[in-house]
């Protein structure tokens, strides 16, 4: 089995003239280059002023096309920073760049004095979705220099076994046969309306919170971010892990926060096949990573499916429950390429549903004309604007266009690449959309919009471009 050819081969009308798809490809190639720093590149040069896990991911993807060579060396540069448990961290920190240009720093996570801190560059202590695998995969796939691509993979593909096998092993204390996360800055969804019950109910202790300050405020709009309340529980759990020492175990046993999200084990399962693909390609068994990676979607189906609300859930282990809010998390499972056909349908009526189309009725015109908001439109509390809790973001709809593309190319696989490319037309390589007007929030110059865009660009069966209000 291989789950490398994702997209069915389709003859369809251009959505946009040759000239402006080569100028979008021109903009994003310079954008990455602009925001490339020796060894790896910024997810924003203002607001993410050093080097993110699943960032680098999604950048080697879009850059993978065509500069193999820094593709290869920014995975291969966040891997130099693995910790010896095999944890790839969050954020790996250029000591170049003061202290005070991103809260939190490195002298705030003090990470070296984890054991498990591998020496050299300062990083976080907590990790983030494990997307590698899958974007090494892609870098050989569409690598000129098949020798060097091939070399690369044997390089990183212990590393990766390491970072998948710290998952199964140090990550999953319920025997889910899922990862759990211990903060939200882990699930790459930093302010999703998912954590808002386990962030509301934990009472930081008067002289347990360091005075600090926001540095994300200086760059972007205090509308478009987390409130103050939730980075204070934010600071307070990261502050918990760090006078752990970052133990895994006694982070587990005393944290108020441990769950099991659709987004992470999606994406771990969508890798843990990459990583058997990389096996066969580097001469060693694919069979372990290929039952890990069952293991894991049937692990999504026993805990993450809820039977009664049809759709994923996050689980959360401490409650003993699923997480009853509906964000684009849910929808996720479709990186799965085994996802039961009644599964995948019911996806993709919940994605076609008032809660992501906001169609009156089926037929009717949509009513949200850029999709995929991150959050649930009929929610009380969806925000088409603040961070996490509504916008579309360009990686969510990667992600889900690239798992529609893995279950038969559904109509509306089409809307959301048109979605993807009006946005960045319309309003620049900004991190998040409203998915209203698509006016741009957050960053400029945000490093993954502009590579998962190139990715999108470069496959052959790029999407119509439909007008506001056309087609499915
Ligand atoms: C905290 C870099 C990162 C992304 C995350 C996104 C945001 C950081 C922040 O930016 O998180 O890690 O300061 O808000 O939520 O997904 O990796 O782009």
């Amino acid at each position: 089995m291989t789950t490398r050819d994702d997209g069915p081969a389709r003859s369809r009308r251009a959505s946009l003239g040759d000239d402006e798809r080569r100028a979008l490809r021109r903009s994003a190639e310079g954008l990455l280059d602009t925001n490339w720093v020796g060894s790896s590149t910024l997810p924003s040069p203002t607001l993410y002023p050093h080097q993110w896990s699943w960032d680098t991911a999604f950048i080697a993807i879009g850059r993978s096309w065509a500069d193999q060579h820094r593709a290869q060396t920014e995975l291969e540069a966040l891997f130099a920073a693995q910790w010896t448990t095999g944890m790839v961290p969050s954020i790996v920190f250029d000591p170049a760049v003061p202290d005070d240009a991103y809260f939190p720093g490195p002298d705030f996570w003090d990470a070296e004095r984890a054991d498990g801190h591998p020496g050299g560059r300062p990083t976080s202590g907590i990790t983030q979705p494990p997307l590698h695998a899958r974007a090494a995969l892609e870098v050989y796939d569409h690598a000129a220099d098949r020798a060097a691509a091939r070399d690369f993979l044997a390089r990183l593909y212990p590393k990766l076994v390491a970072q998948h096998a710290y998952l199964a092993t140090h990550r999953d204390p319920a025997g889910l046969d899922l990862a759990v996360i211990v903060h939200p800055w882990e699930s790459g969804m930093d302010n999703a309306p998912i954590w808002d019950d386990d962030l509301d109910a934990i009472v930081i202790p008067p002289d347990r919170l360091p005075s600090y300050r926001r540095r994300d405020l200086v760059h972007a709009d205090p509308a478009d971010r987390p409130s103050d309340a939730a980075y204070d529980r934010f600071v307070y759990l990261a502050v918990t892990y760090r006078d752990a020492g970052y133990d895994d175990a006694s982070v587990l046993a005393s944290s108020p926060f441990v769950l099991a999200d659709p987004l992470f084990n999606a994406i771990w399962c969508w890798s843990a096949h990459a990583l058997a693909d990389i096996a066969g390609i580097v001469g060693d068994d694919p069979a372990p990573h290929r039952r890990q990676a069952r293991r894991i979607s049937d692990g999504m189906l026993t805990h993450l499916w809820d039977a009664t609300a049809r759709r994923f859930a996050a689980y959360d282990v401490r409650a003993g429950r699923h997480v009853p809010k509906d964000t684009v998390s849910a929808l996720l499972p479709l990186l799965d390429p085994d996802l039961p056909a009644d599964h995948v349908a019911a996806i993709v009526a919940e994605l076609n549903s008032p809660h992501f189309s906001g169609r009156a009725r089926p037929g009717s015109t949509p009513n949200v004309p850029f999709l995929v908001p991150t959050y649930d439109l009929r929610s009380a509390d969806f925000d088409p604007r603040r961070y996490w809790r509504g916008p579309v973001w360009i990686n969510t709809d990667w992600l889900v266009w690239r798992g529609l593309r893995q279950h038969g190319s559904p109509p509306v696989t089409d809307r959301i690449a048109a979605s993807m490319l009006r946005l960045v037309q319309q309003s620049g390589w900004r991190e998040y959309f409203d998915p209203f007007t698509g006016a741009g929030y957050g960053s400029h110059d945000f490093s993954w919009s502009a590579a998962l865009v190139l990715d999108l660009l470069h496959r052959p069966d790029h999407p119509l471009a439909p007008a506001i209000g056309e087609g499915q």
